[in-house]
């Protein structure tokens, strides 16, 4: 008889950009899982017994396989290897860094600026006000879309490179989500905006929705 392997389970907060990544990418590969919630406005991630799992601190983790994965970035790694079609990277070497290239623009030049423990610092310990925070924020998105809209322009199609999705539009669209929330204005930036357009119409990347994936709480 077959061992029945158990469905990975996702440590998963609806709004955080890096799960949506995640979920994005496990709908691509058809990967079933069980979703556990994380609540990070209760400072559920900092609790001692999550930090035993992911000792960032941090969602996403994925325990799958027997193994405890986190890093949004490394998991997908670990599912292209794991589940490797359909390819979330092309083939020919050059494309394959510039895709990267664009995740890494969003994964580790935008949004480590604007998560919730810096925008925490910057209202708590260093006393701005909410203005000062949003515009903090706007900053930071307005200027790293601006230069992933002059990365992806050459080369896009439907999506950020070609007509299929790669790993830059797993991490376009929660960023982008995320910037339409903030009220940043996206006019200037049209390959980004048609992408994700594209993108949205997939419904791997349309389940993973924080909408689609859990209530909104009302201070979420
Ligand atoms: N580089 C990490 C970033 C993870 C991250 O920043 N997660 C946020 C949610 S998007 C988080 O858990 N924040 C908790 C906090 O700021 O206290 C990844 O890609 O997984």
């Amino acid at each position: 008889m077959r061992a029945v392997m158990p469905k990975p389970i996702l440590y998963d907060y609806h709004r955080s950009s890096a799960c949506y990544r995640v979920r994005i990418a496990l709908n691509l590969k058809g990967v079933d899982y069980q979703p556990v919630p994380v609540n990070l406005l209760d400072g559920e991630q900092k609790a001692e017994e999550y930090r035993a799992r992911n000792p960032q601190g941090f969602v996403p983790t994925l325990e799958a396989d027997g193994e405890r994965l986190t890093q949004s970035l490394a998991i997908i790694d670990w599912l292209e290897a794991r589940h490797p079609e359909p390819a979330l990277f092309p083939a020919e070497a050059g494309a394959r860094s510039h895709v990267l290239a664009m995740a890494l623009a969003v994964a580790c030049d935008i949004h480590p600026l604007n998560n919730l423990r810096v925008l925490k610092y910057l209202s708590g310990p260093l006393a701005q006000p909410q203005e000062a925070r949003d515009s903090w924020y706007r900053h930071w998105v307005a200027e790293g879309l601006a230069a992933l809209e002059a990365m992806a322009a050459p080369r896009a199609g439907r999506f950020l490179f070609g007509d299929a999705p790669t790993l830059a539009d797993v991490c376009l669209v929660p960023q982008m989500f995320n910037a339409r929330r903030f009220d940043v204005p996206l006019d200037s930036f049209p390959t980004l905006a048609r992408a994700d357009a594209e993108a949205n119409q997939l419904e791997a990347f349309a389940a993973a929705h924080p909408d689609r994936v859990a209530p909104v709480p009302a201070n979420g």
